[in-house]
Order: C-alpha cells, then sequence, then structure tokens
C-alpha cells in the first residue's frame, strides 16, 4: 500500500477468539440435535469466498446477472433519490456489482466513503485496498465482523446513507430472525438514511432448482466445503468424500434448502469439542436455506421491522428484485 492509500484506507477486525467461540456454539448446537443443521455463515472461509464468487459466474446462477442489470438501470435514479454520500455494503464479498452504485455516486458528484462489512477478512481486506485505488478520494472503513452481532461498530454516518444488502443474503435468514435483523439495519441508516435490499424472488421452482444444482458441481463444492471448515477449525475428521450435496424447492415455504447427505452411516469426532457426532445413512445435515420473495412478503417483512417501502425495482422477467426502503 502507498502512503496515499494508507491515509483513506482503514480496516478494522471485530472477529476474535469469541467468534471461535460462536462456530463451536453453532456446531455444538446444531449438530445435536434431531435434524442437524448449521448456520450458512461459516461457508465464508477464504476458500468458500473463491467458490462463492464462482457461482456468481454460473449461467444457471440467474441472481448476481440480474441484480447487476437492475442496479445498472436504475442506479442514478437510487443515488439521486437518496442523495447518499456513503456506501455501507453488508456481506460485501467481492463487491463486484458495488461498481455500479459507487459509478453512479461518483458521476453525481456525492461519493465520500465505502463500508463493506463481511466475515470473510480476505475479502474485506482486498475490496478495501482495491476501491480505494479505483475511485479517486474516496475514504474506505472495512469491517471485518459478523453483521448479525456487530453493526454496533458501524462508524458515524458521515451525511446520508445508502445501506446495500445485495445477493439475496437476507433469503438466508431463517423467517423470525429475518424481521428482527431488517428491524436492527433500520437504526443503523441515520436521520435520512435508505436501505437497498435485493431479494430474489418466485418463480418456476424448475428455475431456482437449477440454480442450486449446477452442471459444473460449483455449488456442491461450496456447500461441502463447510465441512472442510470445520475439519481445519475444530480439529474433526469428517470424510467429506462421503457426504453429497442436496439442494430442493420448498413449494410450501417458498425457500431453497441445501443439505449435505452421508452416503453412508458415518461416525465424525470433533477434537476441539470432545463431541462424537453420528449420522445414519442418508441422514442430512441442513446447511442454507435461501429464501424467494413476493412483493407482499417484501412490503409485510419491511413494514414488521418498520421499514417503508419506497420503489421496488425488479428485471423484465422479474426474476430479482430491489427494494429502496426507509424508516417508516
Ligand atoms: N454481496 C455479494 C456477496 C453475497 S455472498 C453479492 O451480492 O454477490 C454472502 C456474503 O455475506 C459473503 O461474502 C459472506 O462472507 C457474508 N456473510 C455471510 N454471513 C455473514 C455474517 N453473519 N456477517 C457478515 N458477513 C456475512
Ligand atoms: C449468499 N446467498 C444469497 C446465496 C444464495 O443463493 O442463497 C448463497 C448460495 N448458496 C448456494 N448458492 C449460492
Amino acid at each position: 500500500m502507498d502512503r496515499i492509500l494508507e491515509d483513506v484506507v482503514e480496516v478494522r477486525s471485530h472477529l476474535g477468539p469469541d467468534d471461535e467461540r460462536t462456530l463451536a456454539d453453532d456446531v455444538l448446537d446444531g449438530l445435536t440435535r434431531p435434524l442437524k443443521e448449521l448456520p450458512p455463515k461459516h461457508f465464508y472461509d477464504a476458500r468458500g469466498s473463491e467458490l462463492f464468487d464462482a457461482i456468481c459466474e454460473l449461467p444457471e446462477y440467474y441472481q448476481t446477472r440480474t441484480e447487476r442489470s437492475i442496479l445498472e438501470a436504475h442506479a442514478d435514479d437510487i443515488v439521486a433519490r437518496t442523495g447518499a454520500v456513503e456506501l455501507v455494503e453488508l456481506g460485501s464479498g467481492s463487491a463486484t456489482k458495488t461498481r455500479v452504485l459507487l459509478d453512479a455516486m461518483q458521476e453525481a458528484g456525492t461519493l465520500a466513503r465505502y463500508v463493506p462489512v463481511d466475515v470473510s477478512a480476505s475479502t474485506v481486506h482486498a475490496v478495501a485496498e482495491l476501491l480505494a485505488d479505483e475511485y479517486a478520494g474516496l475514504s474506505v472503513y472495512g469491517l471485518v465482523a459478523d453483521f448479525e452481532r456487530h453493526l454496533e461498530y458501524l462508524p458515524e454516518d458521515v451525511g446520508p446513507r445508502l445501506m446495500a444488502f445485495l445477493g439475496g443474503t437476507i433469503g438466508n435468514f431463517p423467517p423470525g430472525s429475518r424481521r428482527r435483523f431488517l428491524r436492527s439495519l433500520g437504526k443503523r441508516l441515520g436521520a435520512d438514511g435508505y436501505l437497498l435490499l435485493g431479494t430474489d424472488l418466485v418463480k418456476e421452482p424448475r428455475v431456482i432448482e437449477a440454480a442450486y444444482n449446477d452442471s459444473a458441481g460449483v455449488t456442491a463444492q461450496f456447500n461441502l466445503n463447510v465441512l472442510h471448515v470445520l475439519n481445519r477449525e475444530l480439529e474433526a475428521d469428517f470424510d467429506v468424500e462421503a457426504f453429497e450435496h442436496v439442494a430442493f424447492f420448498d413449494r410450501e415455504r417458498e425457500w431453497i434448502e441445501m443439505r449435505l447427505r452421508a452416503r453412508e452411516p458415518q461416525h465424525v469426532r470433533v477434537e476441539a469439542l470432545d463431541l462424537e457426532v453420528d449420522f445414519a445413512s442418508r441422514e442430512e445435515l441442513r446447511t442454507e436455506i435461501s429464501a424467494k420473495f413476493t412483493r407482499e412478503r417484501l412490503r409485510g417483512d419491511l413494514a414488521a421491522a418498520g421499514l417503508e417501502l419506497v420503489e421496488l425495482f425488479t428485471d423484465p422477467d422479474e426474476l430479482f428484485a430491489l427494494s429502496l426502503a426507509r424508516p417508516a
């Protein structure tokens, strides 16, 4: 990093020993239940983040390119309506679509600060340096943090704030905590801030299922990667090859479930927790839900979180939606 970059880039990490505890608690909790389950945030070590980026390029994974096209069509309008001078992005990952918003803010002459927030330290560091380098005068304040637990560490706003939560990641929350989480975001928008929320929409199940069962098997690797994380971080001895990727659309709940299914009975030891776990043949471990939305569900969730839907942008095929909302 050169002198100039040192002045405008700051990255703070709020992940520490407590977070190893979170993984340990999640594993202890999730693997000892009758229906085994792990929260999806543990997918995203450096390898998991790379695999997610590869998913975004897959022909079957329509979400990323569709959300980008919506951003391209409406970023100028979003920036004009919000007057945003700073962009806070939750679960920013490698922030590829973010540039569309930053370009529009730069064009409008308002761009002052970008605040990426992600549990994946490698992506926050890489993005912070890259974007500060690409956008002259941009101040970047990166947070390596868990957005469910560390929103209090967001810096004070420096003017109208746009908080973006893109990619459909809100769909990875179970319904109850989804609304609670949205409410907590509302409290961090500042006096004249807006939330820009990306959500995947309900559609033909076969299109959704194809997006999570890609023919190149990248999503399967992404799913299985969580077992590598447990092996490394908690000295577990999962035989990763003994599990297979499963993803299906639950038509009643209107969400995708990703699971890992034991091909045959498995006995696993998690050394760091002194825990023994048994899987019966074909027993499944749920690793992710990915909820799909209707306009009604979106409006209901936002209203229950004290947010008012200002505008809903979508693509011509209504595959994906971007909602602009503000405190009601
Ligand atoms: N916004 C990007 C990336 C989406 S992938 C896009 O639209 O393509 C989901 C991102 O959220 C990953 O980068 C992951 O590391 C991050 N993430 C998941 N759970 C998180 C949590 N609890 N706190 C912070 N970041 C989280
Ligand atoms: C990050 N999140 C919105 C993705 C999704 O589609 O739910 C994660 C993912 N899982 C499998 N493929 C992509």
